[in-house]
């Protein structure tokens, strides 16, 4: 199979999206971002709905983003990734790391999921300003309670893990390194202040970031337009009063 990859994802927001575009980019891998490209070239929204709702798919995803690769048509961020981690040299090659790393990426997931219900914690079909008192109480126990034992836990892992680098799994670099470093950076800009007190005794999760930031692919694709600014569409908002103490 040809080694090239369509990407499916809103255009507009980095989003769920940017786990797997990370990983496209750390690879230098081929691929097209479809919903953002021109229509007159089977880009934009259109040709991402008319895969999404194409009749003909045995396994239709149920949201972006998805990635099609051949005849395979992958949905679910931790799928995608699981798919992708040994095509682009970014997973460990025994079945205890491909697993471990399958692992770390659920659990980022399950964060980034709840920095999602920050903002929406009362519905998806409701605008955040619809749901802002339920939203204030449920930030406060994420900036407390989440942020604080989440990266803990990720820092923990970083100690335990005593091959050589900054890696969390082994001594090379993982789509689990790269959706950290995502995860890092989303919470930066949605929750600055409680981000910045918990990771002031987290350093090797503060330097795993640094590292990944650095890689001369990500560094280029993270200075390109490609990457999108967070934004208040997206899952890591920055409503100032959702960081307030
Ligand atoms: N667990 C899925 C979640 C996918 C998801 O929620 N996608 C969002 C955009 S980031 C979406 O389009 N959701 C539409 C919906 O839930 O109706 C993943 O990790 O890929």
């Amino acid at each position: 199979m040809a080694d090239h990859y369509e990407l499916h994802y809103w255009t507009g927001i980095q989003g769920r999206g940017e786990f797997v575009r990370l990983a496209l980019e750390a690879a230098g891998a081929d691929y097209v971002d479809v919903a953002r490209g021109p229509e007159a070239q089977g880009g934009g929204d259109g040709a991402l709905m008319r895969r999404l709702r194409q009749a003909a798919n045995p396994t239709p995803s149920f949201a972006p983003p998805f990635l099609v690769h051949g005849d395979f048509v992958i949905g679910q961020t931790a799928a995608i990734l699981i798919y992708l981690g040994p095509r682009l040299g970014l997973v460990g090659k025994t079945e205890r790391e491909v697993l471990w790393t399958h692992q770390l990426q659920l659990t980022i997931a399950d964060m980034v999921g709840e920095a999602h219900d920050t903002h929406h914690p009362v519905s998806v079909s409701l605008y955040y300003e619809d749901q802002k008192e339920a939203a204030l109480q449920k930030s406060r126990d994420f900036r407390t309670h989440r942020i604080p034992k989440f990266l803990t836990w990720f820092e923990q892992v970083l100690e335990r893990n005593t091959a050589p680098g900054t890696h969390l799994v082994g001594s090379r670099l993982s789509y689990a390194d790269l959706s950290l470093f995502q995860l890092v950076e989303g919470l930066r800009y949605a929750f600055p202040a409680a981000t910045t007190r918990a990771l002031a005794d987290k350093p090797l999760v503060a330097r795993l970031h640094d590292n990944v930031r650095a890689l001369p692919r990500i560094r280029d694709y993270l200075q390109s337009s490609r990457r999108l600014d967070f934004n208040e569409q997206g899952i890591f908002r920055r409503y100032p009063e959702l960081d307030a103490d």
